[in-house]
């Protein structure tokens, strides 16, 4: 099994929680909701307003981030593999959360975006995904191929 942090369309009430709903994809669990240890920029960029973690760049920018944590197996981790476009757009990646400020420090993963474009640091930076910021949210199979990728990420 693997814990799996997730921060935005996938977690309960937004766009993309089906997938990790549905037994279909494999098996998950929802453990609880939790804050990041670390400070990170969550930004909501491209023309399809995707919610992005961003990999940290050590400017101190960003606010502890509150997300859900659950246990998934190896189906579902490639199922959201796949959604994430892992390891071309995101990248999924371990980070440090906690249940609440006294709880001990779990290693997980989640999908950072990492190689994005600087601009993205100038957008708002979120504490959390809210629903009102997901209203506006154009899942993957509205887009066309890349747009996403090249709007976000710096060539390589
Ligand atoms: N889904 C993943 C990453 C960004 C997104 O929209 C998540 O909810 O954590």
């Amino acid at each position: 099994m693997h814990l799996v942090y997730v921060y935005g369309t996938l977690k309960k009430g937004f766009p993309n929680h089906y997938l990790i709903s549905d037994a279909e994809n494999g098996v998950a669990k929802f453990l609880y909701e939790a804050n990041t240890v670390e400070k990170f920029a969550l930004v909501v960029g491209s023309p399809f307003h995707v919610p992005f973690l961003l990999q940290n760049t050590n400017h101190g920018k960003g606010n502890v981030i509150t997300g859900e944590l659950y246990e998934v197996d190896d189906k579902m981790l490639k199922t959201l593999d796949k959604l994430e476009n892992h390891p071309t757009l995101y990248l999924r990646s371990k980070i440090q959360v906690k249940r609440n400020t006294e709880s001990d420090v779990i290693e997980c993963d989640t999908y950072l975006l990492t190689n994005y474009k600087p601009q993205l640091l100038t957008l708002p930076m979120l504490n959390s995904y809210t629903i009102a910021a997901s209203s506006s949210y154009i899942p993957p199979q509205k887009r066309s191929s890349n747009e996403t990728l090249k709007s976000v990420k710096l060539t390589t």
